[in-house]
């Protein structure tokens, strides 16, 4: 494996996602505005970008070019915002901050968050069906796949799972299951779309020579991503617990978890961190028949346990 030079590929990523996301928002002054800026208020400015960083890393990995892969790492972003804008609002996890700034609905108003949480996920898809980078297979495809991967039976459907699950003593499985939906699905549908541009590469001539994706290494790809998506979640998890530790010196990984099933809440801190790093040595080897076209995605499964936030 090359020497990891993460830091700068997250840089150019988080550079180049930034100014799609720019171009693809209405802007801010174009009626209506407080919806726009809404819209605008919720997306732009931090956020570790980690979808679309993936989305680019896996087109790396499968030669696809990244003018192919913008609309899929925006559209995904796009979700992510909307579905965090979603989530702080009273009727669920009633939030006032996110991002170390006012939730979108403390910045604006409850019913202006709402529409531009919906307007989030709208746009997300006409970005993907308008990408003339794409033949029009790739676009439904992607589409479809994003639509899966946010929906009931995705992301959607493991915050209703989680819901359900408030008061209940959960298990290990059920825990995952919820995980898998509500943080995995997004996070396999990014490494998803660069196999399907990959996939529908023999439409453009000009890719094709380059692009053999077999469907057994769409299938590593995505152990891969499923794997890492757990650890993801893991990590924010712990991060949660030892942040609480650190700042009210709390020792019990269930208190500092706020009560909720959590990894780090049902195994302990220490098997949870084996649990993510377990997840990212197979992560690695779905990927040991790749080539050095791989090693962003390589570098990323060790960041997504090394992260500090
Ligand atoms: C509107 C499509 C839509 C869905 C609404 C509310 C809801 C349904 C789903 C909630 C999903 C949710 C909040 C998942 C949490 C996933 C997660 C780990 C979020 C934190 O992601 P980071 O760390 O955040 O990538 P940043 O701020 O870096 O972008």
């Amino acid at each position: 494996m090359s020497k990891d030079p993460l830091g700068p590929l997250m840089a150019q990523c988080r550079e180049r996602i930034e100014a799609v996301l720019d171009a693809r928002l209405p802007p801010a002054d174009a009626s209506p505005e407080r919806l726009h800026a809404a819209m605008r208020y919720a997306v732009l400015g931090s956020g570790k970008r980690v979808r679309p960083i993936l989305a680019y890393a896996a087109a790396q990995a499968t030669g696809v070019p990244w003018e192919r892969i913008d609309a899929a790492a925006a559209a995904l972003e796009l979700i992510h915002a909307s579905s965090l804008v979603h989530d702080d609002l009273p009727a669920l996890d009633d939030d006032d901050l996110r991002r170390g700034q006012p939730t979108c609905h403390k910045a604006f108003d409850d019913a202006t968050a709402l529409l531009a949480g919906d307007a989030l996920q709208t746009l997300a898809f006409e970005v993907l069906a308008a990408d003339e980078h794409n033949p029009p297979a790739a676009r439904v495809r992607m589409v479809a796949r994003l639509a899966q991967a946010a929906g009931a039976a995705g992301m959607l459907g493991g915050q209703a799972l989680d819901l359900a699950s408030e008061g209940q003593q959960l298990d290990l499985d059920a825990l995952k299951d919820i995980h898998r939906h509500k943080t995995g699905a997004l996070i396999r549908a990014a490494v998803a779309m660069a196999a399907i541009a990959a996939e529908e590469s023999a439409q453009q001539p000009a890719d094709a020579a380059d692009n053999a994706q077999t469907p057994a290494q769409t299938a590593a790809m995505d152990h891969y991503a499923a794997c890492i998506g757990l650890a993801f979640q893991i990590q924010d998890d712990l991060l949660d617990v030892e942040g609480d530790t650190a700042v009210i010196g709390k020792t019990s990984g269930a208190d500092a978890a706020h009560h909720k099933a959590t990894y780090p809440s049902l195994l302990g801190v220490e098997a949870a961190h084996a649990a993510a790093a377990e997840l990212v040595t197979s992560a690695l080897a779905a990927l040991h028949d790749f080539g050095a076209g791989a090693d962003p995605l390589r570098w990323i499964a060790g960041y997504i346990i090394h992260r500090d936030r």
